[in-house]
């Protein structure tokens, strides 16, 4: 095959390799603005893996409610902590809350739990947003956030849960 066919046809099959292989690594950081854990997101064929760690001594223990908010902008650490995040993914107008009958937001997530030391590991894997096409991919026009609460999420009360206070984030763009 003439190198002038060939080399479009390779450029065309690694953009495809790309948008189905599309994955991040998130920075997340404390209200003092520092990092203190990492998200990794990887877009699969039926939706997306998330794994998220937090380094010991960075949350209080037990379980925290965490959600994917409008903007990917965790710049306003401090004492009215990221708040540029703004609020829920909820292109559809849904109520928060996988117990909510009239919900739920597709940014909801299962809490997180965080041991006696402050550390947390977990994965899931989630159908509500993608890191492709789409108005529900997390990387579209202002990017989104990764938010931990101080709280757990009761997945009904509106309009976060009763999640309370947000005590880390991180850009995903
Ligand atoms: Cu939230
Ligand atoms: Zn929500």
């Amino acid at each position: 095959m003439p190198y002038k066919i060939l080399a479009p046809c390779i450029l065309f099959l690694m953009t495809l390799v790309n948008t189905h292989g599309q994955e991040r690594s998130v920075d997340i950081i404390g209200e003092q603005g520092h990092k203190i854990g990492i998200l990794d997101l990887q877009q699969g064929p039926h939706g997306l893996l998330f794994r998220l760690s937090i380094e010991k001594g960075h949350l209080s223990p037990g379980w925290h409610g965490v959600h994917f908010h409008e903007v990917g902008d965790c710049s306003d650490h401090g004492s009215m902590a990221f708040m540029n995040a703004k609020g829920h993914i909820n292109p559809g107008h849904k109520e928060h809350g996988f117990l909510n009958p009239k919900g739920p937001h597709p940014s909801d997530l299962p809490n997180i739990y965080a041991a006696e030391d402050g550390s947390s590991h977990s994965e899931f894997h989630i159908y509500g947003v993608s890191l492709q096409n789409g108005q529900l991919n997390l990387l579209s026009k202002t990017g989104s956030a990764l938010i931990i609460h101080e709280h757990a999420d009761d997945h009904k009360t509106q309009p976060i849960g009763g999640t309370g206070p947000r005590v880390a984030c991180g850009v995903i763009k």
